[in-house]
């Protein structure tokens, strides 16, 4: 049994993070066998849509115009404004430095065109091994869209047997407009109405569980505005409560909402025009509550929300806070939040997803986000030690294995896939 000292404790942790396997429970990314929904290689990195809104900040060009351009010609677009012209100091800039350099590429060089060719060396297949490898990451949770054409043209197929891809049943569709997309559920053999009468809600918990089985979703999930209020006299309110949550209960998945998106506040900018507002905790203190039977997994966008987050986290066991999302996932505001999820709910949370939409950002999320939660632990860790507390390394092992994912199989009660 090796122990931890006040002089041994930075390494220590480094090399316990470095060593435990990563669930990354929320990303955007697919197996090889989705095709083209799969999207990877430094032209897709470097016109990421957090870069596309930086982009906007450094030229006058009108947005119609950049969205005709070819991708090749966004990403040398992207390049020269952000890279070149500019220091790429933002985090989401600065992702695609660390990406390229753990990948082996001298992002010294500038050489796009070099960056180009390393990547057409690979096939999906082949890329896909090298960045879990680099990156550390095990096992991903896919976003998985029923209401998406292509993607459920896959799951229709047979769907997908790599096992390091796990599935979420996104239900944004279904939820947020379930006006229109009645009419596919229809389409699609669910005689459902545009009320929501007693048929209806029968029916569209017969697709959920026929899609959670189909997919082998390990949990169903939302995004949801900052407006967002249950219960209340509104078709969604009552899709949650009457149609998902007896599902999620019956399928024992938890159902992860996401909550404190501003949708296309400039629709203009299309994925990158979405913007954030403040929530309230209410709806999830009454989910919680109401439904103790339901697990939730959840995560709120804004930063003025995370300390009532982690506190309603302390009152409901069924409810597990998840990572650092989207505007949210920069050092200065993971660090904040891991800090002060630790002090509120010790090691029981999820620091962070990545929300990975390209393959290679698995890289870079995990890299800054590992050094940070290293940060935080090295500190508390040593408050410990301060007192005269012991610690050995195998409960540093054990302890950042279940922050990088074991924490979240424990909740979702399976056997980590890997
Ligand atoms: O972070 C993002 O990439 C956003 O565009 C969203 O995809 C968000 O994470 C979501 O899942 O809705
Ligand atoms: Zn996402």
């Amino acid at each position: 049994m090796t122990m931890i000292t006040k002089e041994s404790l930075p390494q220590a942790v480094e090399k316990a993070l470095a060593a435990a396997p990563v669930t990354d429970l929320h990303t955007h990314i697919f197996a090889a066998g989705f095709g083209d929904l799969l999207l990877w290689g430094v032209d897709e990195l470097v016109t990421y849509h957090y870069l596309i809104a930086e982009n906007f900040r450094y030229t006058g060009m009108p947005y119609e115009q950049y969205f005709t351009l070819g991708k090749k010609e966004q990403a040398d677009l992207i390049w020269r404004n952000l890279f070149i012209e500019h220091s790429p100091v933002s985090e989401a800039q600065r992702g695609v430095l660390t990406a390229l350099a753990k990948l082996g590429l001298d992002v010294g060089s500038r050489n796009l065109a070099s960056f180009r060719e390393f990547c057409s060396s690979f096939t999906p297949g082949e890329y896909i091994d090298k960045v879990f490898a680099t990156s550390g990451v095990s096992t991903v949770v896919m976003t998985n869209d029923p209401f998406n054409a292509k993607e459920r043209a896959v799951w229709l197929g047979g769907g997908c047997d790599d096992r390091r891809f796990q599935a979420a049943l996104r239900l944004d569709p279904l939820l947020n407009a379930y006006d229109q997309t009645y009419l596919s559920l229809r389409e699609w053999g669910y005689p459902v109405d545009k009320r929501l009468d007693r048929t209806s809600v029968e029916e569209i918990k017969r697709f959920l569980r026929e899609w959670a089985q189909r997919m082998k979703a390990l949990y169903m999930a939302v995004s949801l505005p900052p407006t967002f209020a249950v219960p209340e006299d509104s078709l969604r309110s009552r899709l949650i409560e009457e149609c998902v949550l007896p599902v999620a209960r019956e399928l024992d998945i938890p159902f992860a909402m996401m909550i404190g998106v501003n949708k296309l506040v400039n629709h203009k900018l299309g994925d990158a025009g979405d913007s954030v507002g403040k929530s309230s905790v209410r709806p999830l203190e009454y989910l919680c509550e109401k439904y103790p039977d339901n697990k939730f997994l959840v995560t709120m966008l804004a930063r003025e929300n995370q300390h009532e987050l982690a506190v309603t986290a302390r009152k409901f066991r069924n409810l597990l806070v998840f990572g650092c999302w989207w505007f949210l996932n920069n050092p200065s505001l993971v660090e904040e939040m891991t800090r002060m999820r630790m002090e509120l709910l010790g090691l029981s949370f999820v620091p962070q997803h990545s929300d990975a939409r390209i393959l290679d950002q698995l890289i870079y999320k995990w890299d800054h986000s590992r050094k940070i939660i290293g940060k935080v632990l090295v500190d508390k860790y040593g408050d410990l030690l301060a007192t005269g507390w012991r610690l050995d390394e195998a409960e540093l092992k054990r302890d950042a294995e279940g922050l990088l994912g074991g924490n979240f199989w424990q909740f979702i009660g399976k056997e980590p896939m890997m």
